[in-house]
This record gives structure tokens, C-alpha cells and sequence, in this order.
């Protein structure tokens, strides 16, 4: 399959090569001074140049606000987390409930993580119950990361500690409950 792409590419290739050299050819007129020439291509240039302007500005213009660092995405709910030697404090501030050592979130709401640290360095990460990370962000002291995530299905997720930070490391984490929204 692939020798034929191959092919048919070559045969496309060599034709608009072919056409070039024809076109080249054909529009070739009897030598002209070069004062006269450079005139010509100078006044092409410039409308060459404004057109190549037109067609960065526009493109720019069009894909900048699609980047994902302008992304203002309304949170339904909104929780705290702090990192600290060795355990995640866990402060509901909108949409969420924390009982009995679990954080229970409604599935399918756009959740906010504003993420920092107590003391050194965490790593906050999310995992399914299968042990696969679903999405993570850096617990920093002095700083809050926003992490934004929606838990599709109800179910036990769990929060690791991704940032090496002690003896105990291994020990933090969060149970996380994700229950059918309403
Ligand atoms: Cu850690």
C-alpha cells in the first residue's frame, strides 16, 4: 500500500514540477533592463508584504484566544487542597462535601482544585481506581495551582502525593467519591 502512496506521489511531484518548468518557460519574455525589473518587483514586494502582514494578523488574531491559557472555564464546584508532611487538607469551598475522611463530588460538574502547599514541595494527582492517573498538578508553598477536572463516572478515586517530600510520602493520599450528580 505504502509503494503505491509512494507512487502516486512521485508521479504528482514530477508533474508539478513539470508545470513549473513550463510556466517559467512560457512567461520568460526578451531581456529588460535591470533598473526597469527591480521597479517592477519592488512595487510586488510591497503588496506582497501588507498581504503577508494581512495573513499573520488574521491568523493570530484567530487562534491567540483559542490557546488554553485564556480558558476561563466556570467551575460548578470548588475545593482547597493543601499539601503538608504527609496528608492533603481537603476544604470544600462549593459543590463538594467532605464526610467521613472522603471528598464527595457530583460526577459530571466541572471541578476547580486550587492547589498549594503547607510546607515543601507535593505533587497532587488523581487516580481512577484502577491505579491510572487521570490528572495531576504541582503542590507548591506560597502558590495555588488550579487544576481543572470533570469525573465523568461515580466512583472511588484516590489523590497520590507525585513529588517525593519525606519518609512518609508514600502515605499521602485522599479518597475522593464521586457520586451520580443530579
Ligand atoms: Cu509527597
Amino acid at each position: 500500500m505504502a509503494s503505491v502512496y509512494g507512487a502516486v506521489l512521485f508521479v504528482i511531484g514530477a508533474a508539478a514540477i513539470l508545470l513549473i518548468a513550463l510556466f517559467i518557460f512560457f512567461q520568460s519574455s526578451e531581456q529588460e533592463e535591470a533598473e526597469k525589473v527591480t521597479k517592477k518587483i519592488y512595487s510586488v514586494r510591497k503588496i506582497y508584504f501588507y498581504v503577508l502582514v494581512a495573513i499573520l494578523l488574521g491568523t493570530l488574531g484567530f487562534t491567540i484566544p483559542k490557546a488554553p491559557y485564556f480558558k476561563k472555564e466556570k467551575a460548578d464546584v470548588v475545593v482547597k487542597i493543601k499539601g503538608w508532611m504527609w496528608y492533603w487538607e481537603i476544604q470544600p469551598v462549593k459543590g463538594a462535601t467532605y464526610e467521613a475522611g472522603e471528598l464527595i463530588i457530583p460526577a459530571g460538574k466541572t471541578v476547580e482544585f486550587q492547589v498549594t502547599a503547607g510546607d515543601v514541595n507535593h505533587g497532587f494527582g488523581i487516580y481512577n481506581s484502577e491505579g491510572t492517573l487521570l490528572s495531576q498538578v504541582q503542590a507548591m508553598p506560597n502558590y495555588t495551582n488550579k487544576l481543572i477536572y470533570t469525573f465523568k463516572e461515580p466512583g472511588i478515586y484516590e489523590v497520590f502525593c507525585m513529588e517525593y517530600c519525606g519518609y512518609a510520602h508514600h502515605n499521602m493520599f485522599a479518597k475522593i467519591r464521586v457520586v451520580q450528580g443530579e
